[in-house]
């Protein structure tokens, strides 16, 4: 494996960064997961596009252009020969000392590219569907830090994780500040009442997800009526289908939450058929390398 870093490329033994940078030091960066398929970079212009907002939000300077940064990750691809790969993609704030204040790290920047094989998720996720449960932890308030910036900092995530986890679940339902039905740790969520599609706004604690954004565009396109809507956990527990969506998991249909059974117990019509026209998607839509 070929580790792309600052625009050169390392094995993956010697593939190091300081421990003072400061994406380590305190979780200061962003990062994007992507995805390819058959040589084809699915929606890599909207994931770089998010790169640079979250950086924006975070006043990161980009040491490179969006350009140059399409540029890096298919030359990691074919470096590593990969035809469906998972790529992260990583920038922090870079080295520093011991102390917070980013003006240390001088604007220098870490830019990482890893291009991996896809750790695909068990093929019964997708044919018998996720059991899932609401977890204790709130998804992070948007006034503190921003659910739409994905930064280095995944804690709110990862402790949502654990707990789903330690119940015995695979994957968990964040609630935001106000109780409303926010996410899950990785992906986002959607609903179907009455042949409706509902997936709460981008507004409080949800990430505009890309699969998400994706979905929306297929159901639109499909006549299927969407709605960006806030959600209570009662209308999860009475819908007909649920599933998720996520660069990594696609889409994962929901078969149960909170012990409430969601509709017929199986994997529902309309996400069936989302699943099968997202697939067809990836296969023609991309960066080709
Ligand atoms: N919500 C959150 C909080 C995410 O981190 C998504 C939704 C889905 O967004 P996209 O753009 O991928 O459709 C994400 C992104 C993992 C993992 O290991 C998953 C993500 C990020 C990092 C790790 O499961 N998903």
């Amino acid at each position: 494996m070929k580790v792309y870093i600052n625009g050169k490329f390392y094995d993956k033994e010697n593939a190091k960064i300081s421990v003072f940078d400061h994406g380590l030091l305190y979780g200061d960066g962003v990062f994007e997961g992507i995805r390819s398929y058959s040589r084809l970079v699915f929606k890599l212009r909207e994931h770089i596009e998010r790169l640079f907002e979250s950086a924006q939000s975070i006043m990161l300077s980009m040491p490179m252009t969006k350009e140059e940064i399409v540029k890096a990750v298919i030359l990691t691809l074919k470096q590593n020969n990969l035809n469906d790969a998972y790529i992260r993609l990583i920038v922090t704030r870079g080295e520093g000392d011991l102390g917070l204040d980013p003006r240390k790290c001088r604007g220098k920047s870490t830019v990482i590219i890893i291009a991996d094989r896809i750790a695909l998720y068990p093929d019964k996720f997708y044919k018998e569907g996720l059991k899932i449960i609401t977890v204790p932890t709130v998804r992070n308030l948007p006034e503190a830090l921003n659910p739409q910036i994905k930064s280095l900092n995944y804690l709110n995530n990862i402790l949502a994780k654990m707990e789903a986890v330690n119940a015995g679940f695979d994957e968990a339902i964040m609630l935001d500040a106000l109780g409303y039905v926010a996410e899950c740790t990785g992906d986002n969520i959607f609903i179907v009442k009455r042949n409706h599609l509902y997936t709460p706004p981008q507004c409080m604690g949800t990430l505009r997800g890309i699969t998400r954004d994706t979905v929306l565009e297929i159901a639109r396109k499909n006549k299927i009526p969407v709605h960006e809507h806030v959600i209570t956990r009662h209308e999860v527990y009475i819908s007909d289908e649920c599933f998720l969506t996520g660069t990594a998991a696609q889409i994962i249909p929901v078969v149960m939450v909170d012990s409430r059974t969601i509709g017929t117990g199986k994997p529902g019509k309309i996400t069936l058929n989302l699943i099968k026209k997202f697939k067809e998607l990836t296969k023609k839509e991309g960066v080709r390398y």
